[in-house]
């Protein structure tokens, strides 16, 4: 199970709406074919994984990460595959949360007589479908808010110096970070003063994620790098009621996918923009900023995962801060998260937190 976790990982960032699933399938002691989801989330699992095994399946055991699908889509359900090859006994951690689903794969499965084993590794299986479960059953995706700051939690100068905090090392793995979730988000402060580009970089040839600006007035530059590379990697923006519609024409001339949000008090309603971004089908956005943005998504508790990297480099109060304000008093109402993570990356430091 560990293996085909390992397997289903390689897919992640890249089989949204569908969940990243692995299957590892062995016969006698020996691993005889091995599959993940394919970009997009077809074609499943089992599927490369029975195609790999062939005849060998017969009488095989087969794990899988997630329950073996029951609805028929493009191709009949994974469950009837793994019965039709003759597999024997199936292994697999949860039952499925997409409806057609649930439960039904597992019931298909024993009852055409296949041992089912669940719960094994369902803690791992749980984090890494975390972002597929929720988008199934409360309709937003995970976020991941990841920040690069000074020892002393700052991300520039006072005079808006940022580049570079932390070294190369660490920015690779940011890359590598963005390309293992379905869209990257910032908000406009940050789009219209980093003129990002957001896209993952010295991978190799990845499927690259969407890049998702939250701007309720849409008054970001039309010249910068998302306006003039909106028609080779998506860009999606999360706009308010209010933004010009001079401004929507002129951004979905360039290609980008408007997104309409409403207001709450003077900001984009942040649930209902994780909402508008779920029903379009994404199951894990990777935040990068700016302090406004990732201070409105920890106040409305939005945020399921942190990710640090600290630099061993001192900017004192006069460089800004990574955040914005969270309105908060007392310890005691300060959100929290729980140590997950703990690597060093070249000169820097590494944190991942997830929700307590
Ligand atoms: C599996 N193995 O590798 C994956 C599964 O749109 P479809 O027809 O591809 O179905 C998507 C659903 O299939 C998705 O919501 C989830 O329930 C399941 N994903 N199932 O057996 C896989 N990716
Ligand atoms: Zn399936």
């Amino acid at each position: 199970m560990a293996h085909a976790l390992a397997l289903g990982r390689r897919g992640m960032g890249r089989t949204w709406p569908n969940p990243a699933v692995g299957c590892v399938i062995v016969n006698g002691g020996r691993v005889i074919g091995r599959g993940w989801t394919g970009d997009g989330g077809r074609p499943h699992a089992e599927t490369e994984a029975l195609a790999a095994a062939g005849a060998a399946a017969k009488g095989a055991t087969a794990y899988v990460t997630l329950e073996p699908c029951a609805h028929h889509g493009q191709t009949p359900p994974c469950a009837d595959a793994l019965i039709a090859a003759g597999i024997a006994r199936v292994v697999a951690p949860l039952e499925d949360s997409d409806p057609r689903v649930s439960g039904q794969g597992f019931a298909r499965l024993r009852a055409a007589g296949v041992d089912v084993t669940t719960g094994v590794m369902a803690e791992e299986a749980a984090r890494d479908h975390a972002g597929f479960f929720l988008r199934t059953e409360q309709g937003r995706p995970t976020v991941t808010l990841k920040l690069a700051t000074s020892f002393d939690g700052r991300i520039a100068t006072a005079t808006g110096e940022s580049r570079w905090i932390t070294g190369p090392e660490a920015r690779a793995v940011v890359h590598g970070l963005r390309a293992s979730h379905d869209a990257v988000l910032v908000g406009a402060g940050t789009a219209r003063a980093d003129d990002p580009a957001l896209t993952v970089r010295g991978w190799g040839r990845v499927p690259q994620p969407v890049r998702v600006v939250a701007s309720r007035l849409l008054d970001l530059p039309l010249m910068g790098q998302l306006a003039r590379t909106a028609r080779e990697v998506p860009v999606w923006i999360c706009h308010g009621p209010d933004a010009p519609a001079e401004s929507r024409t002129a951004w979905e001339g360039l290609g980008a996918r408007l997104i309409a949000c409403p207001l709450s008090g003077r900001q984009l309603d942040a649930r209902a923009l994780l909402n508008s971004l779920g029903e379009a089908g994404l199951t894990r956005v990777f935040c990068e900023g700016g302090g406004t943005l990732a201070a409105t998504l920890l106040a409305a508790d939005l945020v399921d995962e942190l990710v640090g990297f600290t630099a061993g480099l001192a900017l004192g109060a006069e460089g800004q801060p990574s955040l914005g304000a969270l309105g908060i008093d007392r310890l005691s109402e300060a959100p929290r998260f729980r140590l997950a993570e703990t690597r060093a990356i070249g000169a820097d430091v590494m944190h991942r937190w997830h929700r307590a």
